[in-house]
């Protein structure tokens, strides 16, 4: 009589009984190692084709771009106020009217600005006035297009290293929305923190540049947003709609660009989180920087 295993359907017909055993076949030892050397060399060809496990931008967590020791920090999806309140001593036109901002997706944003050492890695030259600094010092003369060609060659680079499977994220400059919004950090005064105790300006720079992360970062970790250099946006130039609005990029066309945060020979007026700096797309100068942000394509 036949057992209930050998007429299971996955036996039927395969002819798999030796005379005498009453089960089914057990394979051979020598059948035994060949399975055990196909598998090792599966497994080694698995590892010279795979990547290696990579760490990868998780959401709200700090990241390293490993080869550039480039930092990004997490900065949340909110609102805020952009812009400044008619009060605000120093306060330029063009900072109003004030604009309820939502920042519907959280992002990164870099912890400095790009140094010369990085801008050197990455595009293959230097062209910043302060060489002298070294190579922690921000890079600057760069115009608009250097400033975006950087973010895109990185994406490449990071994208084939497999350190961008977030879908839909990219480094690029951040908005001129995102700028203000990561520089605030959730403040509302002119600035985030004393003056001289979070930026190089014309009152303490001795004229020149400062290797990035020697000032008092704000409450996102992020250092020399106001003094050092000024920072390119994506944005073209235009006015505040007022109202409320999520995730503004600026006019769809435009002839001069953004920049932000002051620079080492700027003014106290120009180190607010609200001041905005103007531009053509080639202006080269050499309080002119930007750093770089991890954010939804737009
Ligand atoms: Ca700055």
């Amino acid at each position: 009589m036949k057992s209930y295993l050998d007429t299971a359907p996955s036996e039927k017909g395969r002819g798999s009984k030796l005379p005498g055993s009453g089960g089914r076949a057990r394979p051979s030892a020598k059948r035994l190692s060949l399975i055990a050397v196909a598998v090792a060399i599966v497994v080694a060809i698995g590892e010279l084709i795979m990547p290696a496990r990579v760490d990868v931008p998780a959401s709200g967590k700090p990241f390293t771009v490993p080869d550039l020791g480039l930092e990004m920090r997490p900065i949340p999806a909110g609102t805020f106020r952009m812009g400044s309140p008619a009060g605000e001593p120093g306060r330029n036109p063009d900072e109003g009217p004030q604009t309820w901002v939502a920042i519907s997706q959280g992002f990164w944003l870099g912890k400095t600005l790009v140094t010369q050492g990085q801008y050197q890695d990455v595009m293959g030259n230097n062209p910043s006035n302060f060489a002298d600094v070294g190579d922690d010092a921000p890079v600057e003369m760069v115009v608009f297009d250097d400033a975006v060609a950087f973010c895109q060659k990185l994406t490449e680079r990071e994208r084939a290293a497999g350190r961008l499977l977030k879908r839909g994220y990219a480094y690029m400059l951040p908005t001129e929305a995102q700028w203000e919004y990561a520089c605030r950090a959730g403040t509302t005064q002119a600035r985030y923190g004393n003056l001289e105790d979070i930026a190089w300006y014309v009152g303490n720079s001795g004229d020149t540049t400062h290797p990035v992360g020697q000032k008092q970062p704000n409450a996102w970790g992020l250092y020399d947003m106001n003094g050092n250099v000024r920072e390119w946006c994506s944005d073209w130039y235009g006015q505040y709609p007022g109202g409320n609005i999520t995730d503004p990029g600026g006019p769809d066309s435009g002839a001069l660009r953004v920049s932000r945060g002051g620079g080492w020979c700027g003014t106290a007026n120009l180190c607010r989180s609200a001041y905005r700096g103007v531009g053509a797309p080639g202006d080269r100068n050499l309080n002119l920087g930007f750093r770089v942000a991890l954010a939804p394509v737009r």
